[in-house]
């Protein structure tokens, strides 16, 4: 596979990955998931994790999904190349993976510590990944050994913290984060 090519499939592929954080950024609020509870006198996940940011952020990654499993035939003619379709199963693990993944490395965040909103770096920028991957392959093994080979999985581990770090800063410089991370 040539270098472009898999990393417009890597990209393509975690599409329903990357964005479900960004839309609960936009979604968030209202009631959070620990409903307050503590462990340790320190918040179980902390307010920053809530139930309608979890669910548009899925919603958002599995309506991704669909739309490029629409296009995907059109999108490998213009490219000359096969960019992958996705099953309702894949395309539930990598957006309910991600979303966990978050949530995961804010409960990690909150028993080392840190308060909502610190800095966590790599795990930051990498929660959802490690996540999303394996309950993607949990789910549907087939569609995940079809997409994710080495290569695909290397130009992930390497872009998505680019993408992450480019993406927080434009978040937070619209003013739509309170912090750059
Ligand atoms: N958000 C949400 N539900 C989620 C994830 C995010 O509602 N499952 C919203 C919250 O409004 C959150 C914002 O998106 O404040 C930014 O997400 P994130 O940076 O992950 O949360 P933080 O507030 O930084 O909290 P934490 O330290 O726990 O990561
Ligand atoms: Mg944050
Ligand atoms: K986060």
């Amino acid at each position: 596979m040539a270098v472009l090519e898999t990393i417009v499939v890597a990209f393509w592929a975690m599409v329903p990955a990357y964005v479900p954080n960004n839309a609960a950024v936009l979604a968030g609020g209202g009631r959070p998931i620990d409903g307050g509870r503590t462990l340790n006198s320190k918040r179980l996940l902390g307010d920053g994790k809530t139930w309608r940011g979890t669910a548009v952020g899925t919603t958002v990654g599995l309506i991704l999904a669909a739309v490029l499993t629409l296009i995907a035939s059109d999108a490998s003619e213009a490219l000359g190349f096969e960019v992958p379709t996705f099953t309702a199963l894949a395309a539930l693990g990598l957006a309910g993976g991600a979303m966990l993944g978050d949530i995961l490395a804010s409960f990690l965040k909150r028993r080392t510590g840190r308060d909502r909103g610190a800095m966590f770096p790599i795990v930051d920028q990498l929660d959802f990944v490690v996540v999303s991957l394996p309950v993607t392959a949990l789910l549907d093994i087939d569609w995940f050994l079809s997409v994710f080979t080495w290569e695909v999985i290397l130009v992930v581990v390497v872009i998505t913290p680019l993408l992450h770090v480019l993406t927080n800063v434009i978040a937070y410089r619209l003013g739509l984060k309170d912090e750059p991370w």
